[in-house]
């Protein structure tokens, strides 16, 4: 099922998600969720913090631009090891439409749970899985890209999304067919 993604600022996305304990159907529905929902949005991750869940899972894909990955799904994803860093421009789809530069590790290793709750590691992502697989464990302990910017930076973003949400909330911004209201 398609879900709603929450719009920043808003309080469930500053929440600390909590570890699976155990990788059941609930879990497994949750990641075809979030495979759905960011596949809907065209994004190269979701977080579950996204959508109002709190368990530690993600899913990221990024084969659009590095064609030799595969879709991930990461339950209780922990960075290892990372090494180097390196600059990215970032956006998020809980921030629509903005785009920042954000510092990052350019090399990460991350261990987690796949699908099936097997164990399995990502060693030595490089390129936007990297920094994809930075941003979305972020997510997970209430952290956004708009947390590594300035204050200034952050609070011209934030009068934007206000703006935004307004302009949703009153009609003045076409959704595409069939798209249901975001969740304010
Ligand atoms: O779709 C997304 N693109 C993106 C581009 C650069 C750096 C990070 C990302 S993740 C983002 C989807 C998202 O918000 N995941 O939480
Ligand atoms: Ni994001």
């Amino acid at each position: 099922m398609v879900r709603d993604i929450l719009i920043w600022p808003d309080p469930r996305l500053k929440e600390k998600a909590k570890p699976v304990a155990r990788v059941d159907r609930a879990i497994q529905s949750l990641v075809d969720d979030l495979f759905e929902t960011m596949y809907a949005a065209e994004g190269v991750g979701l977080a579950a913090t996204q959508i109002g869940a709190l368990d530690r899972v993600v899913v990221v894909d990024v084969s659009p631009r590095q064609q030799e990955q595969k879709p991930l799904a990461l339950i209780n994803p922990v960075i290892v090891s990372s090494t180097g860093t390196t600059t990215w421009t970032e956006g998020c789809l809980s921030v629509p439409g903005e785009s920042e530069e954000v510092e990052r590790a350019e090399s990460v290793t991350v261990q987690a749970l796949d699908r099936e709750g097997r164990r399995i590691e990502i060693v030595g992502a490089a390129g936007l899985l990297a920094v994809a697989l930075q941003h979305e464990t972020d997510h997970l302990d209430g952290t956004l890209f708009v947390d590594h910017l300035s204050a200034l930076k952050r609070e011209v973003i934030r009068r934007r999304m206000k703006k935004l949400k307004q302009d949703i909330a009153e009609g003045r911004r076409p959704l595409d067919e069939g798209e249901d209201q975001p969740a304010l």
